[in-house]
């Protein structure tokens, strides 16, 4: 990805937490939480912290699973946040440390006591394949050992350092090496609920890394937009195909607008003020969504599904993806996107001109939907589902080479694809994000419809969700079915001003969220505690963290200790 000059601004470094969190009142709350790290970092290494890095998760507000096809999303900034607080480790502390000399290596506590300490350093991956000593290798890129098979609270800290060492140290021809760093890790965005945890570990590790290194200092500071483009591929190495959504949101946010973020030509990021009156409630349904265990099977199985769709619409529509290499065909990968675009009659560079043009853009989908219907159903009976065989037999392509290039990341125990209801999902659902944006950005007009057409395309979305791209889940649903239920509830003003509610976020469980009216937050939250199965018996601040109203907050940042 090339970045244009909405993410070109630098990522700020900040040194008091009103900066941090966009405004006084919110900083306030979060004093106590930075001053434990601080503290807690000193008793544990001996030595002060330098700086802290700062991610926020995110909440989608619409736009589910249609990044990684490349059409734009609309997610916002949570307060909920990941702080790395980090110091290169001083000789005299390093002494202490068995493992303290070698280059770069991080000794990573969290404050969560479930995680416990991890010590690792990198090493230099020969190109023979072999890991060798690391001053025999000095053209060699760094390597660290990265667990994909279980969920591991380090392998984000990893993630983030693994882009910084290859990105910054690499040739170490003309790169110094990396100091030994500490590092305390604190957060409070719930794991596996939707909200990107991940993301924000990610980006703050990426942060914290690049701070102890002194890469703000120089020259070398990347801006925002390379920053996320480095955090998307940093979280890809934990083995999720995720697209750029929440690295954008994590980095590029700021206080009191959404953001709409288009992936092509290049990453762009539009600031949105939201109306008035709308407040967006985060409810958790207590389901976690195990990453690690489920992208084979869910996560990288629907990026593979919608990459197969787009394969067959390419090569029913005749359209040239591939390559000549020599004698052979080389075989690329083509999102929805860009079939789009290229029926559209455009190429690569030429589509940007082209579908900067929103109403084009939108024009193009609704063909889309059409040639969907026409080409990914099955060629008899009224089921919408294909066989491994009939789609591999309408892709143009031979069955060892297709099952390479779309099937290797996923367990397919599948016999049957639903590449059309899959389509159909993305292209509708990137519908309902321009039209969200477009009820955003109109001036003037009736608030209260504008909030209703808003929630009716965020129910729609979690309708299309549920039904189509098939990654909600029972208890979701119930959450769902609880918060609209709102709309029925005489709050003494009238009926509960609940516009719509959906899932947000990957699915298979996490958190929903629903666009109430801002008069009417206090009791929609009320009646969700008290009508949640699974929140009975839960206390009160357990149930504060669990369902929680949120204003578009500030993206990451570094902050300097003095
Ligand atoms: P979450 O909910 O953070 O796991 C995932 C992807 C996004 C996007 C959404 C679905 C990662 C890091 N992020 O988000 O890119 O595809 O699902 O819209 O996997
Ligand atoms: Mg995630």
């Amino acid at each position: 990805m090339t970045v244009l000059p909405a993410a070109d601004t630098p990522i700020p470094i900040f040194t008091t937490l009103k900066e941090v969190y966009g405004s006084l009142a919110t900083a306030a709350k979060h004093v106590e939480r930075w001053d434990e790290l601080v503290r807690e970092f000193e008793t544990k290494f001996g030595h002060k912290p330098t700086y802290v890095a700062r991610a926020p998760g995110r909440v989608n507000l619409i736009g589910e699973h249609i990044d990684y096809a490349d059409f734009g999303v609309f997610p916002a900034a949570i307060e909920h946040d990941i702080l790395i607080a980090c110091a290169s480790r001083p000789a005299s502390t390093a002494a202490a440390h068995p493992e303290g000399h070698a280059p770069g290596s991080v000794v990573a506590e969290n404050l969560h006591t479930r995680y416990t300490r991890q010590v690792f350093w990198p090493t230099r991956r020969h190109t023979l394949g072999d890991d060798v000593p690391l001053d025999a290798v000095r053209v060699a890129p760094w390597h660290l050992d990265i667990d994909k098979s279980e969920l591991r609270w380090e392998s984000y800290v990893k993630a983030g350092y693994y882009g910084v060492l290859n990105h910054f140290f690499f040739p170490s021809s003309i790169s110094p090496v990396p100091v030994p760093v500490d590092i305390l890790v604190t957060g409070n965005v719930p794991p596996g609920s939707g909200l990107s945890s991940s993301a924000a570990m990610v980006v703050s590790s990426t942060l914290a890394f690049l701070a102890v290194n002194g890469i703000f200092d120089g020259e070398k500071a990347p801006t925002k937009g390379e920053l996320v483009n480095i955090a998307v591929e940093n979280e890809r190495r934990v083995g999720v195909n995720s697209g750029g959504m929440d690295q954008s949101a994590s980095v590029i946010a700021l206080p009191g607008s959404a953001l709409y973020v288009s992936f092509v030509p290049s990453l762009h990021a539009e600031p949105i003020v939201l109306p008035r009156d709308a407040v967006f409630v985060c409810a958790n349904s207590l389901i976690v969504s195990n990453k690690a265990e489920s992208a084979k099977h869910q996560y990288n199985l629907r990026v593979a599904e919608t990459l197969a769709a787009a394969r067959l619409l390419s090569h029913r529509l005749n359209l040239q993806v591939d390559s000549i290499d020599g004698e052979n065909m080389k075989r690329h990968l083509v999102t929805l996107r860009e079939v789009l675009a290229r029926k559209s009659g455009f190429y690569r560079d030429e589509q940007d001109a082209q579908l900067e043009d929103l109403v084009q853009l939108q024009k193009g989908l609704v063909d889309m939907l059409e040639i969907a219907m026409d080409y990914l159903l099955p060629e008899f009976g009224d089921r919408t589902d294909i066989s491994l065989d009939e789609m591999i037999g309408k892709s143009g392509m031979g069955e060892a080479e297709f099952r390479e290039l779309y099937l290797s990341g996923v367990d397919v125990e599948t016999t049957n694809f639903e590449l059309y209801l899959r389509a159909r999902h993305v292209f509708e659902e990137a519908l309902k994000v321009l039209k969200f944006r477009e009820v955003c950005l109109a001036g003037g007009g009736n608030e209260e419809s504008k909030l209703q057409t808003l929630g009716k395309l965020m129910n729609e979305s979690h309708d299309s969700c549920h039904r189509q791209f098939d990654c909600s889940h029972p208890k979701v649903n119930d959450l769902v079915r609880v918060a609209r239920s709102f709309g029925e509830v005489d709050t003494g003003r009238g009926k509960g001003r609940i516009y719509g509610s959906r899932m947000t976020g990957a699915g298979w469980g996490g958190c929903t969220v629903s666009l109430v009216h801002r008069d009417d937050v206090e009791a929609f939250i009320m009646h969700v505690k008290k009508k949640y199965a699974s929140y009975e018996g839960m206390s009160e601040d357990d149930l504060a963290s669990c369902v929680f109203a949120t204003e578009p907050g500030m993206g990451a940042c570094v902050f300097k200790l003095t």
